[in-house]
């Protein structure tokens, strides 16, 4: 898009006509049309039955369940970048609409969480006030864009009626189990009576009865899918609550604010998203989703199969897990993560004999070693402590193990690049096959053993190596003794048997390691859903019945998190919510026989994702106050069906942001509800599409600092700012980068229509593209010689010819018939920027014939503009005479006797005398006319097997064979 096209200075309003479509006409008409539309319902959805069942015609149709990635409610409100996808879906709908669909769209408001408290916070007014202020703003804002959504539909996370049932899934959650044997969720008390019965052994070997009910309610909370736990977990004292691993980024920050993120141990509540890494893997398959946004989901989850090792060590062992145990001969020593809680039993008082000073760190024992490496260790990132450094760091802990496989006693060292929080935080190093591994041995002149024979030329010495060989294209070899030999076997044969020979021997087992941990749930924030918890005298958890819901958030006088140093790893967090006193202790009869007694509330709230988690199914059976949804509901918009194997959302548009975040959480918690019986629906979302970002230029001055890019003058080819010269770079659309373009100003300037119309064409929809102001007149010309193509200017009526189609021209029926196919094609697969170049070339078309345009070619121009620019096509239907509303009218479909492309006869020759017609598209590329000529039947028979020297085409018209 030319950025200085010259007709987009042309003023837009200095027009005689009176009856010219302008900005006041567009604004008139679409205020008009948004009216009728909510006055009508029109965009109303009926379910199959319950408060919004509808017209039986609609529901009978398939339907078709399109959805947005809800905002969250900021005060900065809408910019242009933010209803790209928003439109998107929109025209999309509206297409289903009118293809037969039952169509459900609607959009509500992710309005806990971070965001809306920091803004209320800085604001200083009362969360729920701010956020409910930002959303009124919101709606009106998206009201003014013309989305056909379902408005009775509709509803923020923070409505008590909604969290109700959010609180309500926590407690299914917390009262549920994973069986690993039938591989899904099952109600904890089928788990309880397996323990009651003895069918269920219970750890320890006691029995269920006669535990306290203490030790039932921790034993349960090694099952329950909800369990609080004091493992480390990320604290982030600049934030002043703690965070999943999901929340901080690669190195060691949190996302939001950019803090640092510390592992502290404290008491916390997880969700065992862990149980299902599986299926969340292996359902992904089925999803229609962007295959870069599935491979992010399983690389989050990481996979790796491999084996546990077990290494004794004076009558104990350190279990190892590793991807390659066919490597076991090649093991000489041993890692632990400093952090490893067997560190400290296998350090001695003194060194053993032999040990060399490289591995001492220079100590006097191992005792002052270890202790020093490992504070040296704590101050370092998990991404730190990964980096691809040179200089590997460690020392010895004194301690020697035993390689299961031949015996051999190995070292065993701590080292920083040994992670506690993967596998079980130990390894068997093989410093031939991997690299972190040779880096060290090298560094701590530990034997290198070579047991892969390399393929890349570098021989079976290590001695003389650069780098470990990596390949599972090689062949093992010192790999044998009397019981096992996996010498001349491939790495594959060879990690079979020699698993086989571990479990045999009992020294180890196959097995599958994740990378996947689980979900650090609640924080320490006053703005999230409080958990439906109590906590007796014996500080036992106990779910609130779901009668007691929903558990509102109290008002506090100080709902700001209490922050602190960011740096000051020691702190620890404090919950807005206990400093409610009346409301955390209460006098409660929860229902279990045990009469009213006195209770804690847990303070913690939910994580700003809980609410997001299920959001697909509220929109379905939004009142719905006895049930989460009514199955029957479920079942129609959600449940599997042909080409919908899991069920779900039929299309989901958002950005790629949220690949591990949202999309892995919502589809957990889809997972438990399904296997809890109360949807019918495994995944969310059935088909993900990323919408691009809309990008602006940031202009910066001298000094580096940003210019609003309202002011900035373009003069040959540079730009300045106040007579100062000014840089320009692409960059993300903000109010901090001076650079934000409302959606008002545009609607203002020219009416939503032409806003729609131009986001849709700036590109396909899936590439990011740059904002351009001055080109947004482009699409309002089209609107307007669209109206022109229908409305007389001068009067205000109606200019079409009413004559049948069979009185129109051939070629404008061709170009009719051709735009129609081709903005079906386009809308279906959403390619809306070039259907709006195919309804340009029709109108542009109409205009060049001129004259009154023929009713039959208007009537279906206007209907293939109702899914982008919805107002002007009712209006204009309306003004052809109609007295329904576009929406539900049927998209036109094409005569495919106009769309075939017209052929032209191609002469065959064989040295110059013609011996075949061949009839061709006039677009027929040379090869293809070669190909096809060659392949005519009267020409291979003239040819008689005859060898060809040279082929001369001339396409479309002529091609000519000289044979050999
Ligand atoms: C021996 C070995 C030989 C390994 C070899 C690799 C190559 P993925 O694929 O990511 O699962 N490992 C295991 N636990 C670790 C931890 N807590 N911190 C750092 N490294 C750890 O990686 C698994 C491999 O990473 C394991 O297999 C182990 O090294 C290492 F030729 O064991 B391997």
């Amino acid at each position: 898009m030319s950025e200085t096209n010259p007709a987009a200075t042309a003023p837009v309003t200095a027009d005689a006509a009176p009856h010219r479509y302008t900005a006041a006409v567009a604004a008139e008409i679409e205020a008009r049309w948004q009216d009728f539309w909510d006055a009508e319902g029109t965009y109303a959805a009926p379910n199959p039955k319950g408060d919004l069942a509808g017209d039986p015609e609609l529901v009978a149709r398939p339907k078709k369940f399109i959805m947005d990635m809800f905002p969250y409610p900021s005060g900065a409100g809408l910019h242009v970048g933010h209803p790209l996808g928003y439109i998107a879906t929109d025209v999309f709908a509206r297409f289903q609409r009118m293809t037969g669909h039952n169509v459900l769209h609607t959009l509500g408001f992710d309005a806990f969480g971070l965001p809306a408290e920091q803004y209320a916070v800085q604001t200083g007014t009362h969360p729920r006030v701010s956020t409910e202020a930002n959303m009124k703003n919101m709606v009106s804002q998206l009201r003014r864009l013309g989305l056909g959504h379902d408005k009775r539909r509709s509803f923020a996370t923070i409505d008590p009626e909604y969290y109700k049932w959010t609180q309500w899934i926590f407690l299914q959650i917390f009262n549920s189990w994973y069986d690993d044997e039938a591989k899904q969720a099952r109600p904890i008390s089928e788990l309880v009576a397996q323990f009651d019965s003895g069918e269920r052994a219970v750890p320890g070997g006691g029995t269920w009865s006669a535990l306290s009910e203490a030790e039932r309610a921790d034993l349960l909370g090694e099952y329950r899918l909800a369990y609080a736990s004091d493992a480390p977990v990320n604290w982030c004292p600049g934030l002043g609550t703690v965070l999943a691993n999901e929340e901080v980024t690669a190195d060691g920050r949190s996302e939001r604010g950019n803090f640092p993120v510390f592992k502290s141990k404290l008491r916390q509540w997880n969700m065992r998203i862990t149980a299902y890494a599986d299926r969340l893997l292996d359902d992904l398959d089925q999803l229609d989703w962007p295959e870069a946004i599935k491979l992010q989901q399983r690389n989050w989850i990481g996979r790796s199969e491999g084996a546990r090792v077990d290494f004794p060590v004076d009558g104990e062992r350190i279990t190892v897990f590793t991807t390659r145990p066919d490597t076991l001969f090649g093991a000489t020593y041993m890692v632990l993560a400093p952090e490893h809680p067997l560190v400290e039993k296998f350090t001695p008082a003194a060194w053993p004999e032999g040990t060399r000073d490289a591995w001492t760190g220079g100590h006097a024992t191992p005792t002052e070693a270890v202790a020093a490496y490992r504070a040296q260790a704590a101050s370092k990132s998990d991404v730190e402590r990964q980096a691809e450094a040179k200089d590997k760091t460690g020392v010895f802990i004194g301690a020697y193990a035993t390689n299961p496989v031949n015996g051999e006693q190995v070292p065993v060292f701590v080292a920083d690049y040994v992670l506690m929080g993967y596998g079980t935080g130990a390894i068997m190093a093989v410093p031939a096959g991997d690299q972190r591994d040779f880096e060290f041995a090298r560094a701590f002149e530990l034997p290198i053993r070579c047991i892969v024979e390399p393929t890349d030329g570098r021989g079976t010495d290590p001695s003389t190596w650069e780098s470990a060989f990596a390949s599972y294209d090689a062949k093992i070899m010192n790999s044998s003794h009397d019981e096992v030999s996996l010498d001349g076997l491939g790495v594959v044969e060879a990690k079979e048997r020699i698993t086989e020979w571990l479990e045999c021997t009992g020294a180890g087992a196959g097995t599958v390691n994740f990378r996947l941990r689980d979900w650090l749930f609640s924080r320490q924030r006053y703005w999230g859903e409080p958990f439906p918890i109590v906590y007796d005298e014996d500080g036992i958890a106990h779910p609130l019945p779901a009668s007691m819901l929903p558990l509102e958030l109290p008002e506090v006088e100080d709902y700001s998190p209490r922050t602190f140093d960011p740096d000051d790893a020691d702190t620890k967090p404090e919950t807005p919510l206990s400093r409610n006193e009346d409301w955390v202790h209460v006098t409660l009869d929860l229902g279990d026989g045990r009469g009213p007694r006195r209770y804690r509330r847990e303070t913690n709230t939910m994580p700003n994702w809980a609410g997001s988690c299920w959001y697909e199914l509220r929109y379905l059976d939004p009142h719905n106050s006895e049930q989460l949804v009514d199955p029957e509901i479920e079942q129609y918009w959600m449940g599997p069906r042909e080409g919908l194997p899991h069920g779900g959302v039929d299309l989901y548009v958002g950005g790629a942001e949220h690949a591990v975040l949202h999309l892995l959480y919502a589809r957990f918690w889809s997972k438990v509800l399904f296997d809890l019986g109360h949807v019918s629906s495994a995944e969310p979302f059935h088909k993900l599409f990323n919408q691009g970002m809309i990008q602006a230029y940031v202009y910066r001055d001298s000094r580096g600092i940003a210019v609003p890019a309202a002011e900035v003058e373009e003069r040959d080819g540079a730009y300045f700012h106040r007579g100062e010269k000014v840089s320009r770079l692409l960059g993300k659309m903000g109010k901090s980068l001076k650079n934000a373009v409302t959606p008002d100003e545009i609607c203002a300037e020219y009416g939503a229509d032409t806003l729609r119309l131009y986001e849709m064409a700036m590109g396909p929809l899936d590439v990011s593209r740059p904002w351009d102001t001055r080109a947004v007149v482009g699409q309002f010309r089209l609107l307007q010689r669209l109206w022109r193509n229908v409305v007389d200017e001068n009067t205000g009526r109606l200019s079409v010819a009413d004559v049948a189609e069979t009185d129109v021209d051939a070629d404008t029926l061709r170009a009719l018939h051709k735009a129609i196919d081709g903005v079906r094609q386009d809308l279906e697969g959403m390619r809306f920027n070039t259907a709006i170049a195919k309804v340009t070339e029709l109108n542009n078309h109409l205009t060049k014939v001129g004259g009154p345009v023929p009713r039959p070619v208007a009537e279906r121009l206007v209907l293939l503009v109702a899914p982008l620019a919805p107002h002007v096509a009712e209006e204009l239907w309306r003004k052809l005479g109609h007295t329904s509303s576009v929406v539900h009218e049927d998209f036109p479909v094409a005569d495919p006797a106009y769309v075939v492309d017209e052929t032209v006869t191609c002469v065959v020759q064989i040295k110059g005398k013609v011996k075949a017609r061949l009839e061709v598209s006039p677009s027929v590329s040379e090869e293809d006319l070669e190909k096809a000529a060659l392949a005519d039947e009267k020409v291979v028979a003239a040819l008689g097997g005859a060898g060809i020297r040279k082929v001369i085409v001339r396409a479309p018209k002529l091609v000519n064979i000289v044979p050999a």
